[in-house]
């Protein structure tokens, strides 16, 4: 009875984030939850287009589809509401033991308004566009219409009413993103009276105490005096932060799901410089994720959508959006196979979840951004790394809340690179054959099959003081000693390869030894699970 009701609690607690020493988990069912993701392309929202969106799901083993529920697709004519899309889909993800993160395009959309409803899209008057600097309407709404935002508010909370309504006691859908990659191309802020007006008021305390300026201002004051040459940006961007703010809250207030915001993100590498209408002013780039924490709390997490595949830019945007203030999470990542290796890194550095954008058969490809192929070849691999991660997915997350989680994806380089672990280091190299050292081998030229471009990565858990979960391909991975094991001699105690059950048990298909330790713990095309377990002599 007492475990029956445990479960019956489990199955009640809403998904929440939960951040404990600087780390985050995504709770699901009262546990946290690795989001192996996917999402569809933009189009993909209706009824009749879903099964091109399942099947490539399944041919992923995603186990969440993040997909869009649209302003114009629920409320198409003012007050009048339609939830026929968002009931089957809620009802064919249950079916498929799918769970569903919610894309709200409202307001904006890549900054644009092109998901409002038609009644909201050419009325000016009610619902008013941002203005340039000689006052004439430009593409993009003001965040300082109160009509839109009342609009925009209106129908988000019929939304959350109705999935509370329907969902209430599942949690099918676990969180939602309110609008999508949200700013201003071209336009530093809104130059409309409401806007100027606005623009000379004092920042508010709670931003000047989590947003420091990059520049000696005052301490406080106008958004000029304290932000100088970033006023403008900063300004605009507490000005959009605070409108989904409201959105958000008021959508919280019927039913609290975690909610997030995503990004079109700025160079992460470049010295920080004022804004130059080289990104989106107003959208949550690593260097405001301060002023959506003050303005929005009702956001959880600003997430970057990575459609540049550089390595080094990869890695400094998952540096600066990791925080103890903002789980990692990437919720979207081009579809093209540069990128299915950052999995590993996501996921090993402690991420609550990675999606790769595009994952539907719809027959569009978004190339140059991401894959020119639109059928099985660009799905498959992110499907064989999330079929490798998807059997121990819920370990993995508690794992990565617990902060025993580390991962590696291969660089452009193609160079070796070290994990730092608890009493051992673990060298992962690339390129490498399963046998023997390339250094005696000089005279072979192969590589192995796969390896043209840079496409390896590698996770591991460290589950004991010395013994590891593995999981990686196209990688050699190698364990010393370090810390208190420094200098001691060590080898391996036992290596197995393969997986945990639906009961989270290790189940075992091979003791790897001879040939197959030799050299490495070498992964190739197929991504593999090892539990390793060394010992020092
Ligand atoms: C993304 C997607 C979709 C290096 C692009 C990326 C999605 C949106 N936008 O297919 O539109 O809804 O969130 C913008 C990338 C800008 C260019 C980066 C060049």
């Amino acid at each position: 009875a007492a475990l029956a009701a445990a479960f019956q609690a489990a199955a009640v607690e809403l998904p929440r984030l939960v951040t404990q020493d600087g780390r985050h988990a995504l709770l699901v069912d009262g546990a946290p939850y690795l989001m192996l993701g996917a999402q569809a392309h933009n189009s993909s929202n209706y009824v009749a287009a879903l099964p091109k969106v399942w099947a490539a799901l399944a041919d992923a083993n995603a186990n969440t589809l993040e997909i869009p529920v649209a302003w114009e697709q629920i409320e198409p004519a003012e007050g009048k509401f339609d939830f026929g899309y968002v009931d089957t889909l809620v009802q064919q993800a249950r079916e498929r033991n799918v769970r569903l993160v919610l894309l709200w395009f409202g307001t904006w959309k890549n900054t644009g308004p092109s998901y409002v409803p038609e009644w909201v899209k050419f009325d000016n008057a009610r619902f008013p566009r941002m203005l340039d600097q000689q006052g004439k309407p430009i593409y993009c709404l003001s965040p300082h219409g109160t009509e839109t935002l009342k609009a925009d508010r209106n129908a988000f909370v019929r939304l959350m009413t109705h999935l509370k309504q329907i969902d209430g006691d599942r949690h099918t859908v676990i969180m939602v993103q309110v609008q999508n990659e949200v700013g201003t191309y071209g336009y530093a802020r809104d130059y409309s009276p409401a806007g100027q007006k606005a623009f000379a008021g004092a920042v508010p305390a709670a931003v000047l105490k989590q947003q420091k300026s990059p520049v000696q201002g005052a301490a406080s004051g106008t958004w000029q005096q304290v932000y100088g040459d970033y006023a403008e940006q900063y300004f605009h961007t507490w000005a959009i932060a605070s409108y989904i703010e409201e959105i958000a809250k008021a959508g919280r207030a019927v039913y609290d799901l975690p909610m997030f915001v995503n990004n079109a993100l700025r160079d992460p590498v470049e010295p920080l410089a004022p804004w130059r209408k080289n990104f989106a002013s107003g959208g949550p780039t690593y260097d405001v994720i301060g002023i959506y924490k003050a303005a929005a709390p009702h956001i959880d997490v600003a997430g970057p959508d990575i459609y540049e595949p550089a390595s080094p830019k990869v890695m400094a945007t998952l540096d600066k959006f990791q925080r103890p203030d903002n789980a990692l999470f990437v919720p979207e990542i081009g579809n093209s196979t540069v990128y299915p290796r950052y999995a590993f890194a996501v996921l090993g550095r402690g991420g609550i979840g990675f999606a790769p954008f595009g994952i539907d058969y719809a027959d569009y490809s978004n190339f140059p951004l991401g894959s020119k192929a639109t059928d099985r070849t660009m799905v498959a691999p992110f499907g064989t790394i999330f079929g490798a991660f998807r059997p121990m997915a819920r370990q993995w997350a508690q794992w990565a809340f617990e902060g025993r989680t580390r991962g590696v994806a291969e660089g452009d380089d193609r160079a070796p690179q070290t994990i730092a672990l608890r009493g051992w280091k673990a060298t992962v190299s690339f390129r490498e054959w399963q046998f023997g050292e390339a250094q005696y081998f000089k005279h072979i030229q192969d590589k192995p099959a796969g390896t043209e471009a840079p496409n390896g990565g590698v996770a591991v858990a460290q589950v004991g003081d010395n013994e590891f979960i593995v999981v990686g391909q196209h990688a050699r991975i190698k364990f010393e000693g370090a810390g208190a094991n420094a200098g001691k001699p060590s080898m391996y105690a036992r290596v197995e390869e393969g997986q945990f059950d639906s009961q989270g048990r290790w189940v075992m298909e091979r003791n790897w030894n001879g040939d197959q330790t030799d050299y490495g713990l070498n992964f190739m095309a197929r991504p593999a699970v090892l539990r390793v377990k060394l010992g020092t002599y």
